[in-house]
């Protein structure tokens, strides 16, 4: 259903006491990250915790500028603002409380378990297949000490996408519509994730790590992997062995050799 999610039904479902307090509801952007931004860059004001959401993007985004579709009204399409001031290397720690908060939400209303797989995407498995049924996409500005002084999380969960309008992608595309067989209500996923989100960086603001909570829902740890960068050459060929507090991937290769990933993707072999 259209609509369900502007602004005055998500305010009284709202339970959170700062994230998502500031919210812009837009039937069509081109991306919720590049609104956010711009917003952030017209106000150097911009509430911690500002939300804009849309029910249909003409130019999502993923990773590398490769794209990322959703019929309109199908799915939850987000960016939130944060204003972190951490060090720029624990810039990962968003994408790890936005995905575990994430996937806690989709499971208390679906049922459904949901895995992660490195860096950030929500995976589901079934057929003997694993599905991508959501993406997170981390982008932050630095200041001069290298502290992460704003950071903006985007996400997008593929809600009540019919199978027939599923996007076409190398990891199966999923929606919890697909693989649960009933609609979710998208009001209450948002909610109940913005408040886990919320519980979870007050958390980390008073030094709780979200590490081991991401860690432990990791699909690729144990397995061997692929990673490559931006469809390039598989750049190493190993096992995936575990990750470094700060979210890096920890790749062992043929000769033992450890490699600390930062970014790139990787493919189960
Ligand atoms: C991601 O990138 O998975 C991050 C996606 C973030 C999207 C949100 S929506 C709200 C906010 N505003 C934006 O503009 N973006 C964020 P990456 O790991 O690079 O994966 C992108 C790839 O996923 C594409 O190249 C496709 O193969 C595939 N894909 C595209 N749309 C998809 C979908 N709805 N479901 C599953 N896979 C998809």
């Amino acid at each position: 259903m259209q609509g369900e999610l502007a602004t005055a039904a998500f305010g009284a479902a709202l339970t959170t006491n700062w994230l998502g307090r500031s919210y812009h509801y837009l039937a069509t952007v081109t991306s919720t990250n590049d609104c956010l931004k711009e917003m952030a860059v017209r106000d150097n004001h911009l509430p911690a915790g500002t939300v804009v959401l849309a029910d249909y993007q003409s130019q999502g985004r993923g990773r590398l500028e490769r794209q990322w579709e959703a019929p309109a009204g199908t799915s939850l399409l987000l960016s939130i603002f944060f204003r972190p001031n951490w060090p720029a290397e624990q810039a990962q720690w968003l994408t790890m409380m936005a995905s575990v908060a994430a996937a806690e939400a989709i499971t208390a209303a679906t049922g459904l378990p949901i895995a992660l797989k490195w860096p950030n995407d929500l995976m589901l498995e079934y057929d003997g297949q694993w599905h991508k049924v959501g993406g997170l996409l981390l982008e932050g500005g630095l200041d001069h000490d290298g502290r992460l002084t704003s950071a903006i999380v985007g996400i997008g969960i593929n809600v009540n996408i019919p199978a027939a309008q599923l996007p076409v992608a190398n990891t199966p595309a999923t929606s919890l519509l697909v693989a649960g067989g009933r609609p979710i209500s998208r009001l209450t996923l948002l909610t109940d994730f913005l408040a886990r989100l919320e519980a979870m960086v007050e958390a980390a603001e008073s030094g709780v790590s979200p590490h081991a909570a991401w860690n432990q829902r990791l699909m690729t740890l144990g397995r061997p992997v692929q990673v490559s960068n931006a469809g390039s050459e598989p750049l190493i060929t190993g096992v995936a062995e575990g990750t470094t507090p700060e979210g890096q991937l920890l790749v062992r290769d043929g000769v033992g050799r450890v490699h600390t990933v930062s970014a790139g993707d990787v493919t189960l072999r």
